[in-house]
């Protein structure tokens, strides 16, 4: 009967089935005796509240009388905006239309990167699709929203249970005037290792169907050969190919000359070249000085025909002068974070650009009531993440001297406290900075960032200095990613890795010079959906999930084995999800469109011998218990 069922069904027809497919369509499993997603999603909300949740334990709670935030009301009907722009035009349409605005057009990176910088990438789905329709109702003079990829991807599958697809497709469906926006890693996925061309290839094909109009690509070592196959894949899509300069250096510093005005003018020269639609200027650890920036946009704007965005972090407190002069000196768009979410290591205070732009010649025309009720809304999200805040508490010049990206920072910082190392941590940032210089003075950003960070944590904890490293005659037991990425499987820096440090990492091995993508075997992408398919006992995998799948194995894997038993917990409440809930208190979730659960906890009951509790709830005003493990 279930397969007649699956056969037969219109969505399976459509060949759009998915395991959230099989979610939403609980009749297929009406005959079988498995547990239904209410019993699945009462259990983990009984087993938060008896254990507590794995990840805010023993951190910062939100306050007690924390209400869910509400949505601003929506504003009349729904104007086109830029989506409609690249629907009726396609891509080169946006980027001349790009070119010919006077006014500054801002990116929102509320959803991606501002959260990845402040809340080590911890939101939730269910606080960005509360909130897309005020973006797409009041907000249509938006350039764009960024809200896929980075560390998003890896995270919602590995610590927030939930499906990155599934984000994309409702944030897509609730802007359908607004252009998405998601940052791309090239060869590197949404991973920190380089695929075969034909998983990048299809990622990008996915990523596209399932909602993504413009991809930010870069490479983190800035190298354009090893971005090729990712761009390509993307202008085969018909979509937007932000092709990206990565920023380091100074070029304003004789000192820092491999990263001059040419090098950057040469790189914008080549990602023309190779089919951008926009020139991505990505200042990942906001290094870019606002008179450099005057001369750098000024030069791009010069020599390269393409519209130029810019993306910064305020780490050191002044990206908001930064993008002023580059406003100043012709830049199309920029990025910014609402209010609520911007400052420190992420981007700069969308609403005081604006502001600062308010009757000048770059005026942004967005309209900064809309801007501060959805700040007032992100305001109330954030807090419920205290768990998770662990940033700066004051802009830091030591920006320039450890270049760590705003994406990168707080993950550092936690991975040094693990280590015992936090009262070291300005020791653990001047090491980062040797590392870079013993390096042959690299671009950092996901993934050659890690392997930088993991060497200076590594140096750190054992005491070593770069000259003790760099001796031959030390002997260094290196990190396993330092020995990947001297074997040039993130590609090549400008010059390549220094002979020296090349030959202590490799000893007498040869590290391959070429492009890391030239060298993987394409992956068999049918045989390997039918292997997954046995191994998850059948289930139709659509390829969404074997997307998944190609890029994090085991995140998956893990991801799959946790929604079988505790089914779709993505649309609880946040509060709910961290913390579980407390006697008397009622939720609803709406667990698919139509379909909610009213659930209230009626007691939690004594640890029995077997040290099960007992939880007593009612679901739809029907009486349920659960019985959950006390792990404390
Ligand atoms: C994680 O992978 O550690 C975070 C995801 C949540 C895992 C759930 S939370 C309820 C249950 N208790 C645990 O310790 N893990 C699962
Ligand atoms: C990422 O790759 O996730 C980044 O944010 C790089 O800046
Ligand atoms: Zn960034």
């Amino acid at each position: 009967a279930f397969v007649e069922n699956l056969l037969k069904h219109p969505t399976f027809l459509n060949n759009q089935y998915t395991t959230k497919f099989i979610d939403e369509t609980p009749e297929l499993f009406q005959f079988k005796k498995r547990r239904d997603r209410g019993t699945k999603v009462l259990t983990y909300i009984a087993d938060i509240t008896v254990n507590g949740h794995p990840e805010t334990q023993g951190r910062a709670a939100p306050p007690a009388d924390l209400k869910p935030p509400k949505p601003p009301a929506l504003r009349a009907d729904l104007a086109p905006g830029t989506r409609q722009l690249l629907e009726d035009g396609g891509p080169n349409a946006v980027a001349d239309w790009m070119k010919a605005q006077k006014r500054l057009l801002i990116t929102d990176t509320t959803m991606r990167d501002g959260h990845q910088s402040l809340l080590a990438t911890r939101m939730r789905s269910i606080d960005m699709i509360k909130v897309a329709p005020a973006y797409a109702a009041n907000l249509p003079d938006l350039f764009s929203v960024e809200c896929w990829g980075g560390a998003t991807f890896d995270v919602a599958y590995r610590f927030l249970q939930e499906c990155p697809w599934q984000r994309l497709r409702n944030l897509r469906e609730a802007m359908p005037n607004l252009l998405t926006q998601m940052l791309l890693r090239a060869s590197n996925g949404v991973g920190y290792t380089n695929y075969p061309d034909n998983v990048v290839q299809a990622f990008v094909k996915q990523a596209a169907l399932t909602g993504v109009d413009v991809f930010r690509v870069f490479d983190s070592l800035n190298w354009v050969e090893n971005m090729r196959v990712a761009m390509d894949a993307v202008i085969d899509t018909g979509k937007i190919c932000e092709g990206t300069i990565c920023y380091t250096g100074d070029i304003l510093d004789p000192d820092r000359a491999k990263y001059d005005l040419n090098y950057y003018v040469g790189m914008a020269k080549e990602l023309e070249a190779a089919g951008a639609h926009i020139l991505g200027l990505k200042d990942m650890a906001g290094l870019l000085k606002p008179a450099a920036a005057r001369v750098l946009i000024k030069a791009l704007k010069d020599e390269v025909g393409l519209p130029i965005h810019f993306h910064t972090h305020d780490t050191s407190g002044i990206a908001g002068a930064t993008i002023l002069a580059a406003a100043d000196a012709g830049v199309d768009a920029v990025d910014a974070a609402m209010d609520a979410f911007s400052g420190g290591t992420s981007q700069a205070c969308l609403g005081s650009i604006v502001e600062a732009l308010d009757n000048t010649d770059r005026d942004t025309g967005l309209d900064i009531g809309a801007i501060r009720e959805i700040s007032n809304y992100w305001e109330g999200v954030r807090a419920q993440y205290a768990a998770f805040e662990s940033g700066l508490a004051a802009p830091a010049s030591e920006v320039y001297l450890h270049e760590m990206p705003g994406g990168q920072f707080t993950n550092l910082k936690a991975q040094a406290r693990s280590l015992g190392l936090e009262e070291r941590w300005h020791e653990v940032a001047q090491t980062y900075a040797d590392v870079n210089q013993m390096f042959g003075d690299i671009v950092k950003v996901t993934p050659s960032s890690k392997v930088v960070g993991d060497m200076a944590l590594m140096m750190v904890s054992q005491g070593l200095t770069r000259t003790e490293v760099e001796d031959p005659k030390t002997d260094v037991v290196f990190p396993d990613s330092v020995i990947d990425m001297m074997r040039g499987n993130l590609g090549q820096p400008p010059g390549g890795f220094p002979a020296g440090i090349v030959k202590k990492v490799l000893k007498a091995e040869t590290p391959n010079t070429e492009r890391p993508g030239k060298h993987l075997e394409p992956v068999d992408l049918e045989a390997t959906r039918a292997s997954l398919s046995k191994e998850l006992e059948g289930l139709a995998i659509d390829d969404e999930d074997l997307n998944g799948y190609l890029m994090y194995p085991k995140v998956f894997l893990d991801y799959m084995g946790r929604h079988r038993q505790y089914g779709p917990v993505r649309t609880l409440p946040t509060k709910t999800f961290f913390y579980g809930m407390e006697p008397g208190e009622e939720i609803s979730t709406e667990i698919d469109p139509g379909k909610t659960l009213e659930i209230r906890l009626q007691a939690v009951g004594e640890t029995n011998e077997d040290g099960e509790v007992k939880v007593f709830f009612e679901l739809n005003g029907q009486p349920r218990v659960i019985r959950v493990p006390n792990r404390l």
